[in-house]
């Protein structure tokens, strides 16, 4: 077959029909939007001439992403979250905002709720026997150096086997462990007091690991710990550390690894003195540098679905 009727009066008639496009009511932007991504899949099918068995074996897949609870880990597999990243970034470049420490994606694995703890939190509440002690700290500045009081550093990262508390597939994980929030005092600073995670791999049998196989693509993650920073009149910062030395680093399947987010990781003693399980521990210092609000409005500010467990 080699037809193309996708610029057809039939077809454009077609296309502002199903997205009612010509009426008054509905959600307008949702309507815009609509009308736009079935209007430029009709016309991939034309010019790529996919045939029905393809069409099918997409919308088949859709059930099983959505069966599998995977549309936003396929998301970052597929380089959409980079994607809102890179924007991001071109609108700050735009705004003249720069300074910052760089943002990168949050991820699919956040769970809201880790309790609070002033200047420093110890996070390993579960035994890990095949993770080493690792402390994290450093400070929370605003784009003049000036330490943030108040400012509150949530983190969150996997175990030894990769996996994170509350999307454990074996369920072994107490809630919130490797999760919690710090607060800072009056000299910005926080820390935290955890154990060294291993990178992420998809679940081997979800829909998401089954495109990246027929790209012949790995769905694997370097080593990494999230943040979200939040600081009065600062902008939210979304954004990750990877454990330096890791071979996936510059091979994430999510894109998220950056120049700036590799900390050197120092080999210290004295753990014991810390509540540490040995006394030979890895340091990771990492400062945050906040960016200020934009006409008192934080812009990169996200709203999404996120997982939300009570203390
Ligand atoms: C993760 O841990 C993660 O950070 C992302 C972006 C996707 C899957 C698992
Ligand atoms: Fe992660």
């Amino acid at each position: 077959m080699n037809v193309k009727v996708f610029v057809s009066q039939e077809v454009q008639d077609l296309l502002k029909a199903a997205t009612n496009l010509e009426s008054e009511s509905g959600n307008a932007r949702a309507k815009q939007i609509t009308h736009r991504l079935l209007g430029d899949l009709f016309k991939a099918i034309d010019d790529l001439d996919m045939t029905p068995d393809e069409i099918w074996a997409g919308v088949n897949y859709i059930n099983k992403l959505g069966q599998d609870g995977e549309a936003a880990l396929l998301a970052a597999g597929l380089g959409l979250e980079k994607f809102l990243d890179i924007r991001m970034d071109a609108a700050d470049k735009q705004a003249e905002i720069d300074g910052g420490t760089p943002r990168t994606i949050e991820g699919p694995l956040y769970v809201a709720g880790a309790p609070v703890r002033d200047g420093m939190s110890k996070i390993d509440l579960d035994a890990d026997a095949n993770a080493g002690p690792l402390v994290i700290r450093g400070t929370v500045t605003d784009p003049d150096g000036n330490p943030v009081a108040g400012a509150v550093v949530e983190c969150w990262h996997a175990n030894s086997n990769g996996f994170y508390s509350h999307f454990d597939p074996t369920g072994a994980q107490s809630p919130f462990n490797l999760r919690g929030s710090v607060r800072t005092g009056g000299d910005g600073t926080y820390e935290f007091r955890t154990l060294i995670p291993v990178g992420y791999g998809c679940p081997p049998h979800g829909a998401t690991q089954q495109l990246l196989d027929v790209l012949a693509r790995h769905g694997n993650r370097p080593a990494h710990v999230h943040f979200f920073v939040t600081g009065d009149g600062l902008r939210k910062l979304t954004t990750q550390i990877n454990i330096e030395g890791d071979p996936l680093i510059w091979d994430d399947f999510a894109y998220a690894t950056r120049e700036d987010l590799i900390p050197p990781v120092i080999d210290k003693t004295g753990g014991q003195a810390l509540g540490l399980k040995e006394d030979a521990y890895k340091e990771i210092e990492f400062n945050f540098v906040l960016t200020a609000t934009v006409q008192g409005k934080d812009n990169q500010l996200v709203n999404r679905l996120r997982a939300t467990v009570a203390v």
